[in-house]
């Protein structure tokens, strides 16, 4: 279990992990209690208070990937350390803490197949090594804002979820596009938690699908995507909070029916299917007002949209009454 050591200025991260709401252990390690358990129990020697091994195993090496870098989405903020953006991260098939980077070693990425269904003229299975030489891929610096208040700022490689969309050849009465990810029993512990409905899945419109800044990436900092960042291939959608970004495409389905995803189908009360970044609207146990930034732990202010009103708002001017932000 992920054990967090408190600052004043932070929100617990164990209590803004979605994982509290089902086994209600929160109350368990809560305040006091909690810190000081910590402080005298082996969890002291074996966590650091970001839930981040102090011995950590080296990681291993990636092959390089490399691609034109595209200037037009520069952050505006100091890229995250490497080591930060892979060895904190949130995979759930592989377990709830931030530190899954060793158990998510085990994931299989040999002869990917991502399957394209539902409507589509020609419903198909496309190998990723041949889906890379239909596609150019680019290097794009993108701002992550996690729902849990934590963020980063990393170089990704990839190509436009358009360009997918279009190589798919949806039919014209598709409205959305959902994304199941892997389920695998063999390699994945995370998937004993029951009670998650798995596979993790996701879902955009197709408008956001087709919108400029909707992109998959298959690298990070000019190299091959490693498995707890969602190797071989992840979505990252840069004005949403971070659980829109599906890990580990395994399928993609174009449909006329809102989708329900993973978090919502778990609790619909705190995680919807929009999930745009909004600093204004509180998640029900904590502020979206701020965000630490992983490397430095500083606190900056939220944006809306996560600073990319330009390229997105206009998508949502006729659906105010939508719950655009959780
Ligand atoms: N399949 C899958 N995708 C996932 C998740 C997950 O648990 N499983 N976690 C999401 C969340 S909450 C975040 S913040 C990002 C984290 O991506 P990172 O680990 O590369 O930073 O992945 C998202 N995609
Ligand atoms: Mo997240």
């Amino acid at each position: 279990m992920f054990i967090h050591r408190r600052r004043g200025w932070e929100i617990a991260e164990r209590e803004a992990t979605p994982e509290a709401i089902v086994t209600g252990r929160r109350a368990l390690l809560g305040g006091a209690a909690g810190a000081m358990a910590l402080a005298t129990g082996p969890a002291a020697a074996q966590w650091n208070i970001f839930g981040r091994r102090p011995n950590m195993p080296a990681l291993a090496e990636r092959a390089p990937l490399v691609a034109p870098r595209n200037p037009k989405y520069e952050a505006g903020r100091a890229i995250t350390p490497e080591p930060e953006a892979t060895t904190y991260n949130n995979y759930y098939e592989f377990g709830q803490s931030k530190s899954v980077y060793d158990e998510a070693q085990a994931l299989k990425t040999a002869n990917w197949k991502i399957e394209l269904a539902g409507m589509l003229a020609r419903p198909r299975s496309i190998g990723f090594e041949d889906l890379m030489k239909q596609v150019s891929l680019e290097e794009r610096v993108y701002r992550h804002r996690c729902v849990e208040a934590w963020a980063m700022t990393v170089p990704w490689v990839g190509f436009p979820l358009a360009d997918l969309v279009k190589l798919a050849e949806p039919a014209s009465g598709a409205k959305y596009v959902v994304f199941t990810t892997l389920a695998d029993k063999a390699t994945m512990p995370g998937l004993r938690a029951s009670w998650y409905p798995w596979p993790y899945t996701e879902g955009v419109t197709m408008d956001e699908a087709m919108n400029e800044l909707a992109f998959l990436s298959v690298g990070l900092y000019g190299k091959v995507i490693p498995p707890q960042n969602g190797a071989p291939i992840r979505l990252t959608l840069p004005w949403k909070y971070g659980f829109k970004s599906a890990k580990s495409i395994v399928k993609i389905t174009f449909t006329d029916q809102r989708p329900v995803n993973f978090w919502q189908a778990l609790q619909d009360s705190e995680y919807g299917f929009w999930a745009n970044v909004n600093p204004e609207v509180s998640h029900p146990r904590w502020s979206q007002a701020k965000e630490r930034l992983l490397g430095t732990d500083e606190m900056v202010a939220t944006k809306i949209w996560n600073g990319y009103g330009d390229q997105v708002a206009s998508l949502y001017v006729n659906l105010k009454n939508e719950r655009l932000f959780a």
